[in-house]
């Protein structure tokens, strides 16, 4: 999960403020103290941690909560608020001509988050070009080059070349007529000083308004250090935090932000070209504290299923309330299209709080069962799986290779979820909130 353990600290944090019976000064200390230990252990820096939970502890306590508001609720949002602020350093990168500069340790997604940003800018319709300015590993020419042929896009490099900034300089002439221009340049295990002085060759050659600093959110305590030694050389504009899909604590990243004072603007999420978000911080902090994030699954569902015309007609089911074993299987064989199921449950709300419970290998394992019995079963069947029932069950279990309880576990399933559906309709802001996103507006709720 994203940031698992700060976010299951600051998760349980939260929880024992929304479990109390009476919010006083004493509670409010523990639960800071428990904020300062869940920050610390995430290697966020502790000057940052002090000045955080004294503002949160004297917001809580001296702030009226607002009109509606309870005590409890106040408490959170506070937390919540404080959090985001931490995060929230500006706008994102802008949609418009420019030059933007990679620059990052070895191994921490630079080349790859040219080939993801090259992606996002050519969809906006900007003609872009990617430099390959990695004039150290041999291979990163080649890299650049196969992730432009993924996405569309050129990429000027000189294989064999020693002189970084001759290439980008070279590049530029070569791309007089893009727009947005990509520089991916070299990365080193340590920041040496021969990196640092051609970085800011590079810099003075390309010019670019954007220079991102690549961060694989593994890191830790060593990402203060890196991103100040970034930040003299080249004044880092912007951070992209890589392998958000792994275990990472995270939290050093959150060092480097303060550090350069800039603000993140891409998440990756995956080793996919388009495993690529935009930073928000209020989405980041929703999913941290496990309040879910239904606006990023609908995000996530709209790119993976547009023109998918079978998951429209299922949601649009499941929009009028109608919502078959058919409309099921058609979103299962979706969601996990979408990607690993885990990455699809954060985004859920309610589901992250579940994380301990779920064997996210055993859920797959048990949707192609899923899948494996619906493909034995008649459409009627699918149509009207209250019918499933005595020797249906045998005949279907025997089809599929499967023991009757698995077959009768799936009907289960379906009608909870079925009983979810109906609930999750009943809600009006929520359904109309989901139609808007799911781009189904024009039905009527
Ligand atoms: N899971 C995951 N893997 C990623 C992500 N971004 C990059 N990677 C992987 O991390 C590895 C290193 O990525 P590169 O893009 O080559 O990193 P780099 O900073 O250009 O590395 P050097 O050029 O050697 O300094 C590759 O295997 C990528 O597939 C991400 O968001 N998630
Ligand atoms: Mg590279």
């Amino acid at each position: 999960m994203v940031l698992e353990g700060l976010g299951k600290s600051l998760r349980n944090a939260i929880g024992r403020i929304t479990g109390a019976t009476n919010i006083d000064e004493q509670l409010v200390d523990d639960v800071v103290k428990d904020l300062q230990r869940a920050l610390l252990t995430a290697d966020v820096n502790v000057q940052m941690v002090l000045e955080l939970t004294k503002r949160i502890k004297s917001r809580a306590m001296d702030e009226k909560p607002e009109a509606g508001e309870g005590p409890k609720e106040h408490v959170v949002k506070v937390i919540y608020k404080e959090l985001v602020n931490l995060l929230d350093n500006g706008e994102g990168l802008k949609m418009e001509p420019q030059t933007i500069m990679m620059v990052g340790l070895y191994g921490q997604g630079k080349t790859t988050s040219c080939g993801k940003l090259a992606l996002v800018f050519s969809k906006k319709g900007f003609r872009v070009g990617m430099i390959a300015a990695d004039v150290h590993r041999p291979a990163a020419y080649d890299q650049l080059k196969q992730l432009g042929e993924k996405v569309g896009v050129d990429v000027y490099g000189e294989p064999g070349a020693k002189d970084a900034p001759g290439v980008v300089k070279r590049g530029l002439e070569h791309f007089k007529d893009k727009k947005v221009i990509i520089v991916d340049t070299s990365g080193r295990h340590a920041l040496e000083s021969d990196l640092i002085q051609e970085l800011k060759d590079v810099a003075a050659v390309a010019k670019p308004k954007e220079r991102l600093l690549v961060l694989d959110s593994q890191v830790g305590q060593q990402a203060g250090p890196q991103a100040d030694a970034f930040h003299k050389a080249v004044g880092v504009t912007g951070v992209i935090l890589t392998k958000m899909d792994g275990t990472a604590k995270g939290g050093g990243a959150l060092s480097a932000v303060a550090k350069t004072n800039a603000r993140i603007v891409f998440l990756g999420v995956g080793e996919h070209i388009r495993d690529f978000e935009p930073f928000n911080a209020n989405k980041f902090i929703s999913r941290l504290l496990g309040m879910g994030d239904l606006s990023s699954l609908a995000e996530l569902a709209k790119r993976e299923l547009e023109g998918n015309e079978e998951v429209e007609d299922a949601s649009k089911n499941i929009m009028s309330g109608r919502f078959t074993l058919k409309d099921m299987y058609t979103q299962m064989e979706a969601v996990s299209k979408m990607g690993p199921l885990q990455k699809v449950m954060n985004l859920i709300p309610g589901m992250n709080k579940m994380e301990d419970k779920i064997n996210y290998e055993e859920s797959q394992a048990r949707l192609k069962r899923y899948r494996v019995i619906m493909d034995s079963m008649t459409d009627a069947e699918m149509d009207d799986p209250r019918s499933i029932k005595g020797s249906r069950v045998n005949r279907i279990a025997y089809g599929a290779g499967v023991s009757p309880h698995d077959v009768k576990e799936l009907v289960k399933q379906y009608e909870q979820s079925k009983k979810t559906m109906k609930g999750f309709m009943g809600n009006r802001k929520m359904r109309k909130q989901m139609m808007k996103q799911m781009g189904a507006g024009d039905l009527d709720v």
